[in-house]
């Protein structure tokens, strides 16, 4: 007998009926943003074949060299969320300002953030690369929306999810009940459930750093890290593997499957800085999902969730993945302070 496949929109209205966790409007987002990034598989998916390589000769917020697909998946994600009626405003890694929602259409109670192309080093070389996105109920009942209320800790999300463009397209998504995975049907243009009640190992025997910068690291990251390459001979008494594939979405993706621990702590490099990854469009929306599937997620010292942002381009150090890992790696920081 074929397997039953359930889309997108039959585990969203279940979920609703179950669960009570999906109003109309929470689902509606889910759904145009899902439409939103079989969109951005497409121009992705054309490579070479069409214009969307290389760089747009413009540079973001942050002052990344900005690619054409990074621009155009952000007006891809702006173009499908604005006329319908679920959202008060956006935030984008390539935007320095909030986008609201034109008054031409109503605004509704959610707030969306996004880093549209995660992983854009990689586009040019046909690895793995992601959407990364992260839904906020617009607090307090003043009129309009300012930057202020996108500063909101990482708790308050009302769901989190990434879209990799990888060998499959697959999206991954939690709305605070577990975390489901869906694969896009090419032939029916769908998002169908392959897996529910995600759970990462508690333990594992892989990390994810990007071991170049070791020389730059404090030394709790360099004692968890020389741990580790010792090996069974070591403190740990069992071996370790490596993998960086410096698209995070790729690397987060990879633990939710299967474990492991994924590590972008601050340097020496640029002291000014908490770390590299944005906390709101990057850290936490893969902290929710790493806590819904078992995980753990911290900046080295707090839980990411509970951190109160100041900026919305703000960074962090991240610290995620199997429990007892990020545990280790926090209490070395923690033991570190004195
Ligand atoms: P590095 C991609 O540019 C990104 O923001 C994350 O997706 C990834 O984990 C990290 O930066 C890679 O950084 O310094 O290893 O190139």
């Amino acid at each position: 007998m074929a397997i039953k496949k359930v889309s997108l929109t039959q585990y969203l209205v279940e979920q609703q009926r179950e669960h009570g966790r999906i109003p109309s409007q929470l689902r509606l987002l889910i759904e145009v943003v899902a439409r939103a990034c079989k969109h951005i598989a497409i121009a992705v998916n054309k490579g070479a074949l069409g214009d969307v390589m290389g760089t747009a000769g413009s540079e973001n917020v942050q002052g990344e060299v900005q690619k054409k697909l990074d621009i155009i998946s952000n007006e891809v994600l702006i173009e499908a969320n604005e006329w319908g009626g679920h959202l008060a405003a956006m935030a984008s890694e390539e935007m320095d300002t909030i986008h609201v929602v034109p008054n031409r259409y109503p605004q509704g109670e959610y707030l969306l953030l996004f880093d549209p192309l995660d992983g854009s080093s990689n586009i040019d070389v046909n690895v793995s690369i992601g959407t990364i996105f992260s839904v906020l109920r617009k607090v307090g009942h003043h009129h309009g929306v300012a930057e202020e209320d996108f500063l909101q800790a990482g708790k308050n999300q009302a769901a989190a999810g990434y879209c990799i463009y990888g060998s499959q397209t697959m999206l991954v998504l939690t709305v605070g009940d577990g975390v489901a995975m869906f694969t896009l049907d090419r032939e029916m243009g769908s998002w169908v459930l392959t897996q529910e009640n995600v759970q990462i190992p508690e333990d594992t025997k892989e990390f994810a750093i990007n071991m170049s910068n070791q020389r730059h690291w404090a030394p709790p990251v360099t004692r968890y890290i020389d741990e580790c390459l010792l090996g069974k001979d070591g403190p740990r008494g069992k071996d370790f593997n490596m993998r960086w594939v410096a698209s995070m979405v790729a690397d987060v993706h990879r633990i939710l499957s299967r474990g492991g621990v994924f590590m972008y702590p601050w340097d020496k490099r640029e002291p000014e800085k908490a770390g590299k990854l944005r906390l709101l469009y990057e850290a936490n929306p893969m902290s929710f999902l790493v806590e819904q599937a078992g995980g753990a997620s911290t900046n080295g010292r707090q839980r990411i969730m509970d951190l109160q942002p100041t900026k919305l381009h703000e960074r962090v150090a991240v610290f995620l993945g199997s429990k007892s890992e990020v545990e280790r790696a926090t209490a070395y920081h923690l033991e570190s302070q004195g």
